[in-house]
Order: structure tokens, then C-alpha cells, then sequence
């Protein structure tokens, strides 16, 4: 199947839900929350939500307020990851990050927004039946907080400069990026109806596939210190898996990972098509061989990463882009 078309139809399909549930108005708020949510991320896990709801057999539509919630969490998230006081970082998506142009107060604010906006989407999504709703909303929840991206955060906050083990590292991995991205091929699932085995093999394709990304998003940063999105783990002395298994251990991983991914949806036939297209996708970006952009901007996997001054040497504007 052409992937990069059908990431980008599926793409194209949550930014028009997520301008419609989030139209402009002549609040600053509203704005930053556009500027934020509507600055052309990969849109990942909604996709892997849409997908997952197709596998479980229910039409992606009916995926579709889960997808939005998942991509305001996770915009909030890179909101909130860009602050001063977490990864402090100027660039996100290509653009200025959120608190450069609006102002902390502002960005925390946006945060805030999203993440209360998503679950005002989930709950109000009627024609979910009810207790599949109350299920996958509860599964969001899980996978947002302390048990789950909170928490992570926290323990990747406590593991700068230190030395970290494996274990330790997969730990963070799995709550900090993988929570999310499981949850999204899960939510999919329930919402879309799936009998057991289905949501168990849907399950594990979604760990490993998050489990993937994270390596490979690894593996971009350690080829490239200053990135798109702003990022500068090697500033930071943060945990990853380069640093820690090597780059040909790092790619060793990644690979398998995607083979268990794809060994997860063996039985689930031509309706999980796109969920293996995603996972190649995932490890196969076009520029993990060249080691020379990232897909972190802009709409697509493959948009180049734009070369950045280190944070800390740069002067604070505070100017809005032009
Ligand atoms: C602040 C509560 C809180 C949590 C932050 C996910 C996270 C936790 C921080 C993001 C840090 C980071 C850059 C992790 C690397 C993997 C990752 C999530 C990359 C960004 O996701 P993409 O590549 O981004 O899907 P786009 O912009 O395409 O949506």
C-alpha cells in the first residue's frame, strides 16, 4: 500500500476535525491552542486510533473524537515538555515553541486546555455506546497520568546526568512515549467494538510499535544534537538508547521491536495493512540512512529538521514569528 498517501489522507482528515472542534475566535487562548494544535504534527496516534477502530471493524469516523483527544494530549504534552522548566526549547513542529510566542503563563495554559479539552471530546463522542466510551476513557486517563506520561516525564526529569540502565530506560520509554501511542491503537479498539484476542494482539502491536518510535526518535537525535522540535538530549544528558546500547545496538533494537510489532497483527489479515505499513514506516524513515533531517516537522514522517543554535546561547525575543 502507498503509506505516505495514506498518512497523509488520514492526516488531512484529523486537522479539519480538530480546526472544527477548535475554531478560531478572538481569544489569545484560543489562538495559542490553534497555533499549538494546528502546526502540523505527524499525527501519529490518531492515526494509529483510526486504524485500530477499522481492525476491530467499526468505521474510522466513529474513532474519530478519540483521535482528536489523543492529539491534544499529546500536543499538551510537547506544550508542556517545551516549557523553561522541563526541556526548555525554542523550536517545536518548525515553529517557535508556544511559551516563546504567547509567554509561559499562557503556554501552561494551553496545556491545561488541551488536556481538559480532550476529555470533553471523548465523553461528548455519542455515538460510541456508552460503556465502551466510559471504558476508553478511563484507559486514557491511565495512559495520561501518573501511571503513564506523568509519571514517565517525572522519571526521565530524575534520570538526567545519571547513569541509567536498560531496564530502566525501557521503563521510562514505556510511559513517557509508549503509554500514549498503546493507548491510541487500544482506544481504536474498544471503541471499534474488538473481541479479545483482537484487543490483545492490537495491544501488543501498539507497545512495541511504541517502543520503535521512541528508539528511532533516539536515534535522529543522537545523529543530530539540535533539532526542529528544539530538542537537545545531549545537552541534557538524558537517557537514550544510543547513549546507552550504541547506535548499531540502538538500530538492533528498533528492528526488533518491529518485527514483533508486525508478529503481533500476523493473524489479523488484510484489514491491519495499514497498522504493518505504519510500523515499517515508523523504522524505515527515509532519513534514519541519511542521518540528515527528522520527520519531528512539518506534515509527514519524512520533513526536514531545521538546524538550531543551542537554547542556552540564544537570546530570549520573545517576538511572535514573523
Ligand atoms: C510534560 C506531562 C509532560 C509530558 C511530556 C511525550 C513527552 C512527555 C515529551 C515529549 C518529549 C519528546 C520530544 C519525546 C520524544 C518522542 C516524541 C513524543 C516525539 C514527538 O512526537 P511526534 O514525533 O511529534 O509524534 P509530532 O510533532 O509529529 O506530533
Amino acid at each position: 500500500m502507498d503509506v505516505t498517501r495514506y498518512l497523509a489522507t488520514r492526516g488531512a482528515l484529523v486537522d479539519r476535525a480538530l480546526a472544527a472542534r477548535l475554531p478560531a475566535t478572538r481569544t489569545r487562548l484560543r489562538q495559542a491552542i490553534r497555533y499549538s494544535l494546528l502546526a502540523g504534527g505527524k499525527r501519529v496516534r490518531p492515526i494509529l486510533t483510526l486504524a485500530a477502530a477499522e481492525v476491530a471493524g467499526a468505521p474510522a469516523r466513529l474513532a474519530l473524537p478519540f483521535a482528536c483527544a489523543l492529539e491534544m494530549i499529546h500536543t499538551y504534552s510537547l506544550v508542556h515538555d517545551d516549557l523553561p522548566a522541563m526541556d526548555d526549547d525554542d523550536l517545536r513542529r518548525g515553529r517557535p515553541t508556544s511559551h516563546r510566542v504567547y509567554g509561559e503563563g499562557l503556554a501552561i495554559l494551553v496545556g491545561d486546555a488541551l488536556l481538559t479539552e480532550a476529555f470533553r471530546v471523548m465523553v461528548g463522542a455519542q455515538a460510541v455506546p456508552a460503556a465502551r466510551r466510559v471504558a476508553a476513557v478511563a484507559e486514557v486517563a491511565a495512559a495520561a497520568g501518573e501511571q503513564g506520561m506523568v509519571g514517565g516525564q517525572a522519571l526521565d526529569l530524575a534520570a538526567e546526568g545519571r547513569r541509567t540502565s536498560v531496564a530502566r530506560l525501557q521503563d521510562i520509554h514505556r510511559r513517557k512515549t509508549g503509554a500514549l501511542l498503546r493507548v491510541a491503537v487500544r482506544v481504536g479498539a474498544l471503541v471499534g467494538g474488538a473481541n479479545p484476542s483482537t484487543l490483545r494482539r492490537l495491544t501488543a502491536y501498539g507497545e512495541h510499535v511504541g517502543l520503535a518510535f521512541q528508539i528511532v526518535d533516539d536515534i535522529l537525535d543522537a545523529a543530530e544534537t539540535h533539532t526542529a522540535d528544539g530538542r537537545k538530549d545531549k545537552e541534557l544528558a538524558k537517557a537514550t538508547y544510543p547513549a546507552i546500547l550504541g547506535l548499531e545496538g540502538a538500530r538492533e533494537s528498533a528492528a526488533r521491536e518491529h518485527a514483533a510489532a508486525l508478529s503481533a497483527l500476523r493473524l489479523l489479515g488484510p484489514k491491519a495493512e495499514p497498522l504493518r505499513a505504519i510500523a515499517t514506516h515508523i523504522i524505515t524513515r527515509p532519513e534514519l540512512s541519511a542521518f540528515s533531517g527528522s520527520g519531528s516537522a512539518g506534515r509527514g514522517f519524512a520533513a526536514p529538521r531545521t538546524p538550531r543554535a543551542p537554547a542556552r546561547a540564544r537570546a530570549s525575543t520573545g517576538e511572535p514569528p514573523a
